[in-house]
């Protein structure tokens, strides 16, 4: 068997006769010829992710039947043909040379358009290395990326056509229209019209339609590539990317995790942290928002079959909020399906235990089946983000069923936390004790973890309820002036801006890669009519989340950089040891959404496509499912570490979708604000 070219197999040789396969479906090739290395050609390295040492060519010796006297010089193969043409009849032979003509002038004919074809490949590949960031590493993706692409670009009508076919089965809107709740704002349909909508669904069902028409025109985002006077069109489908991604991260949720919490894909098993099908939940909106109908309805059953919050468990109050109230709230205002208003307000319920504290501030856990709350083992502080990041759900949830209860609850942390002494500039402290209701550790301020989301959650509940509750926007704008302040620095030598720590009064130039959520956060208040030097700002900070990818072996970001500041510097970016893993987070990817949606540069879509190929490169798992890995400047060995995180079908891969499609009015910002774990939730309508 030799490789002849990407893809082409020769895998016989018998009689004169070459028999020619693509060789993705050449049976035990990958194990026979590629032992130590398990690759799955339809979809990556698995096992230890280590490429294989190349090999371009396996050959075959094969001895052809009845070969007695073949000696294979040239004159006995002339030989031997003339003697097999004269034995033909006249018919025969007239037959053949009939053939033969009508075959060359086909060949004529077609020409001109097998040569476009050829140039056109010639575009493609020039296209990717061009964008190529890194050296590649492992030679056979490529290949067999080129080899899964369409070769002749479509016409715009056949990609209408296939994007139609693509919008999932016609009857699973109306079908979930009708269950849908009846709120007061439902408008009664009369007979002939459309079915009951009510606002929410309105919103998605519009979004749905246009999609519809306007995604055949916007979802193939199409980058013109001029080449000798004449333009190419490369045929990369960007969402369509985005859906296999999703796709092949199910598939190994569904095989080896369904119903668990995590999926853990190096060993094909799971991880169970409240044991509420975590992955499963986080997950629902997304599926809606990117069509995949088939998968959805199959979790769907599984949230009204299985899913019991009726359980004695432990679970963290930010986690469940963020990720399993949020997500079945902004499940039920895309599909309308009270199932999932149902299972929200059971959860939110069983969470108001934790508020039973001294002072109001909650603790961090909760047993939602004994209905008990209490903080962690080792103290009685709760931390200030987890404690300021619950508002937009439990202030929703309140809306929709008309019991106070719970906005009342969250709204007296925010203004607890509003009037509390130890902040400098607005700028909050990490922890916050759950009996006296102070700050505590003061001195230490960070946007990275355990204070990020409060800063998120201060302009976007302001967005949420009409842009009335001053108190929240000035805390806002008054922390963004302690940011500039105290922690808003630039590096060595490119200097790059970025957002660094202090700890009593000494500044360190670290930075988590869960800062990167601000400059989609900044932009959103531009766009919402905050200072334009706010969007100024986010766009520096944008480019220095991407030199974070960029600047790394692998081409993903750390888990937290140090950037330089000394003049003579080499290079902007040091990473410690302990910091060279990636968990497949979201934040750069969610601000790159922002930045595209409010600048439309390109250059936003095209940073987010390197990070998808370098997602795809070395996290994806060929069994199914992506794993967070160990280090990201090892490009021969990331190091899985053997987890899927739920926010990365809940929120990554949302935010790669919503980056690449062209539609603004799929999740307007003008209509939705999206909570910490990309779950949209509306603007509420009194506001607007
Ligand atoms: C998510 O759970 C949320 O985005 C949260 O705000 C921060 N951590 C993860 C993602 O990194």
């Amino acid at each position: 068997m030799e490789i002849l070219q990407e893809g082409l197999y020769v895998v016989a040789a018998l009689d004169n006769v070459l028999t020619i396969d693509t060789g993705l479906h050449a049976v035990g090739f990958e194990h026979a010829h590629f032992p130590h290395c398990a690759y799955d050609f339809t979809e990556g390295w698995a096992g230890d992710m280590h490429p294989p040492s190349r090999k371009d060519f396996v050959s075959l010796t094969l001895t052809g039947q009845g070969s007695g006297n073949y000696n294979n010089s040239k004159q006995w193969r002339r030989q031997s043909c003339w003697r097999k043409w004269k034995r033909l009849s006249r018919l025969q032979r007239n037959l053949i040379l009939f053939t033969v003509a009508l075959m060359l002038l086909c060949g004529i004919a077609t020409y001109p358009s097998v040569t476009e074809h050829f140039r056109g490949l010639t575009v493609v590949a020039k296209e990717e290395g061009d964008h190529a960031l890194k050296p590649v590493v492992h030679e056979v993706q490529p290949a067999l990326d080129k080899l899964n692409r369409p070769l002749v670009p479509e016409s715009p009508s056949e990609k209408q056509k296939r994007a139609a076919h693509k919008r999932g089965p016609p009857g699973l809107q109306n079908r979930l229209q009708k269950k849908g709740n009846v709120s007061d704002t439902q408008v009664e349909k009369e007979e002939g019209e459309k079915p009951l909508v009510n606002w929410h669904v309105a919103m998605i069902d519009q979004a749905t339609e246009r999609g519809t028409a306007k995604e055949a025109a916007n979802k193939v985002d199409v980058p013109e590539v001029e080449q000798e006077g004449h333009s190419h069109k490369e045929p990369v489908d960007r969402l369509e990317a985005v859906r296999d991604a999703f796709r092949h991260a199910w598939k190994g949720y569904k095989e080896f995790a369904w119903g668990k919490d995590e999926l853990r894909p190096m060993s094909k098993s799971y991880g169970e942290w409240f044991g509420l099908g975590l992955t499963l939940i986080d997950a629902l909106d997304t599926m809606w928002i990117l069509n995949l109908k088939k998968e959805f309805e199959e979790a769907k059953t599984w949230v009204s079959t299985e899913l019991s919050f009726n359980k004695n468990v432990d679970v963290n109050l930010f986690e469940s909020t963020i990720r399993i109230l949020g997500g079945l709230l902004s499940t039920y205002h895309l599909t309308g399906d009270t199932l999932f208003l149902d299972k929200a307000k059971d959860l939110g319920t069983r969470l108001m235990p934790a508020f039973n504290t001294p002072s109001k501030i909650p603790y961090s856990d909760v047993n939602i089946g004994k209905g008990t709350a209490h903080p962690p083992r080792w103290t009685s502080d709760s931390t200030v983000a987890e404690v300021t990041s619950i508002q937009l759900e439990f202030r929703e949830l309140s809306r929709l069923t008309q019991d106070t209860r719970y906005q009342a609850a969250v709204d007296e942390v925010m203004q607890k936390v509003h009037k509390l002494e130890g902040k400098q500039d607005g700028l909050v402290p990490m922890f916050i004790n759950t009996n006296s209701g102070q700050f505590t550790h003061l001195g230490m301020f960070t946007l990275g973890a355990r204070a990020d989301s409060y800063y998120e959650y201060l302009l976007k509940q302001w967005i949420q309820g009409g842009k009335k509750e001053t108190a929240l926007l000035e805390d806002y704008l008054q922390a963004l002036e302690g940011v500039k302040k105290n922690l808003l620095k630039k590096s060595s030598p490119n200097r790059l801006t970025f957002v660094g720590e202090l700890a009593h009064g000494r500044f360190s130039p670290k930075m988590d890669h869960l800062v990167c959520f601000l400059p989609g956060t900044l932009a959103l208040g531009a766009h919402h009519g905050l200072p334009a030097d706010h969007m100024e700002l986010a766009k520096q900070l944008m480019e220095t989340c991407y030199q974070m990818y960029a600047q790394m072996e692998t081409g993903l970001s750390p888990e937290i950089v140090h950037f330089n500041m000394h003049e003579g510097s080499i290079g902007d970016v040091d990473v410690k040891l302990a910091d060279r893993h990636n968990l497949l987070r979201p934040e750069t990817v969610e601000s790159l959404f922002y930045l595209y949606r409010f600048t439309k540069d390109r250059k936003y879509r095209d940073w987010g496509w390197e990070i998808l190929q370098n997602f795809n490169k070395y996290t994806k798992v060929s069994t199914g499912g992506y794993t967070s890995i160990n280090n990201v400047r090892d490009p021969e060995y990331p190091s899985p570490r053997d987890k899927m995180e739920s926010f990365f079908l809940g929120e990554t891969l949302k935010y790669f979708y919503l980056l690449f499609s062209d539609d603004p009015e799929l999740l307007s910002l003008d209509k939705y604000v999206f909570n910490t774990e990309a779950h949209p939730l509306p603007i509420w309508p009194t506001a607007q």
